[in-house]
């Protein structure tokens, strides 16, 4: 057949595989689906297919590849690195009809799940078999648990129950050549070589589009109190993080400034207290007994004459404990109307003061007119730095000024071993910086192990991978 397909003959094909009414080429179909919570650009898939079984997703891709056309695999869609983005007439295979949980197993606490299975749809499966699957963020109402593999997502729990790498024990992925690997079939112990699932897990479908999982669940945690505290000084956190970790067993350890806190009062949610502090933490950890209670209180107020934490406050129901966690979730959502420029940054817990100081230091002195919003899972070292737009900036001339401030902030990223791209992805947004952090002979690697899942080079082009001249 090769690449003699006109666009019109190629989306004919297309309806063949999936019918005529799972395919889009809407302008507004293809805008939506062909985006993500980016909004990089103006998005310009040919068209978007809705397969329905793993064998229509295997037809679609090798079409693809005959055709010489390329793929952008799509699930829910929340991504905030440009990596579900479609810009240039790429086919969207759109996972949301493949959204049914296929079986559950008691004895091995798993449950295998189609790709488009929303994260909440998981969540209550789990909950409803008195179980837990732990992974849990702001978006997961709509992520999809393909979306979620592909990503790595990591979320508020991190620091207890890890990210989605820990809880896929085996995924079903259609390779860039068109090949179904069923890699690891839910097993826990299976060395039989290279672990090719953990390849899968954070490609963010540059070498195949996953299309099934096996995700294992745990026992449910136990009854939890959220406590949310005011801090005077950056460098309290990590007090304020070694009494609690000392005292208590948290299950998530949170923190935003001022500024963060402004905005999402601002879209509807009430402060905690009347103290207005530089910065706050928001902790979760278990109260199922007296003395559990007891010790969180008495950390509290050890904190206090400390003169670590200004003021505070502990959950005493769970609609007041879910209240405070609307003050962490609700920032993305507030800031979002900002079009805020979004950094993803991660350092060893040990080393965020070092980190925040540097960083507010490099941007009070090159770009005092950037207001900075800082949140993030400081529990695991990772900080989502949001600069706003400056008034008088134009939206161009701003991404331009954070870019150039980014290399000053990658450095300090990088001299202190850090991840520019903690939990989004590198996506479209910072495939640069890929170059930056990868040696040569890693980046050569990355190639080859590209090349090996996807020869036609057609999986979701031009994300993760730098475009960097062949080595
Ligand atoms: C968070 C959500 C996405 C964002 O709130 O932890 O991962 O806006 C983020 O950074
Ligand atoms: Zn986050």
């Amino acid at each position: 057949m090769g690449a003699e397909l006109t666009d019109l003959d190629f989306i004919r094909r297309v309806r063949g595989i999936c019918g005529q009414k799972n395919v889009l080429t809407g302008t507004a179909d293809l805008e939506f689906f062909g985006s993500d919570r980016t909004r990089l650009a103006t998005p310009a898939p040919l068209a978007v297919a809705f397969p329905g079984t793993t064998e229509q997703v295997v037809d679609l891709v090798r079409l693809a590849a005959s055709a010489g056309r390329s793929v952008v695999p799509s699930g829910g869609r929340t991504g905030l690195s440009g990596g579900a983005m479609a810009l240039r007439g790429e086919l969207v295979i759109a996972m949301d009809r493949m959204n049914t949980i296929k079986a559950f197993d008691a004895i091995n606490q798993s449950v295998v799940c189609q790709a488009g299975v929303v994260t909440a749809q998981l969540q209550a499966y789990a909950r409803d078999r008195g179980l837990f699957y732990p992974v849990d963020f702001a978006a997961s109402g709509s992520s999809q648990i393909g979306g979620n593999i592909a990503t790595n997502a990591g979320g508020i729990r991190v620091i207890r129950y890890g990210m989605t790498r820990q809880w896929v024990s085996g995924v079903k992925l259609v390779t860039g050549g068109g090949d179904v690997l069923d890699l690891n079939r839910g097993l826990t112990k299976n060395n039989t070589g290279y672990d090719l699932r953990h390849l899968v897990v954070g490609s963010e479908g540059t070498l195949g589009i996953v299309v099934e999982a096996t995700m294992q669940l745990t026992t449910s945690p136990p009854p939890s109190s959220v406590v949310c505290l005011a801090l005077a000084k950056l460098d309290a956190v990590m007090e304020v993080s070694r009494a609690f970790k000392a005292s208590s067993s948290l299950s998530a350890f949170e923190f935003f400034s001022e500024a963060a806190m402004k905005a999402v009062v601002a879209s509807g949610e009430t402060r905690p207290f009347d103290t207005i502090a530089p910065f706050y933490v928001l902790l979760e950890l278990d109260a199922d007994t007296e003395s559990r209670v007891d010790a969180a209180f008495n950390c509290f107020e050890r904190c206090v004459r400390e003169a670590w934490v200004m003021d505070g406050v502990i959950s005493q129901s769970g609609e007041q404990a879910a209240r405070l966690w609307r003050l962490r979730e609700g920032i993305s959502e507030a800031l979002a109307p900002l079009q805020p420029y979004k950094n993803d940054l991660s350092v060893t817990p040990s080393q965020v003061p070092v980190f925040l100081a540097e960083v507010e230091e490099v941007c009070r002195s090159h770009y005092p007119d950037f207001s900075l919003v800082w949140y993030g899972h400081i529990g695991d070292g990772n900080l989502h730095l949001n600069v706003l737009k400056p008034e008088q900036l134009t939206a161009a001339a701003f991404h331009e000024r954070c870019n150039e401030a980014n290399e000053k902030i990658y450095q300090i990223v990088q001299s202190l071993g850090g991840s520019v791209s903690a939990e989004h992805g590198v996506g479209l947004l910072k495939r640069g910086a890929l170059a930056r952090t990868s040696t040569p002979p890693e980046l050569a690697i990355l190639r080859h192990i590209k090349s090996a899942f996807d020869p036609s080079g057609i999986m979701n082009p031009g994300k993760i991978m730098p475009t960097i001249p062949d080595s």
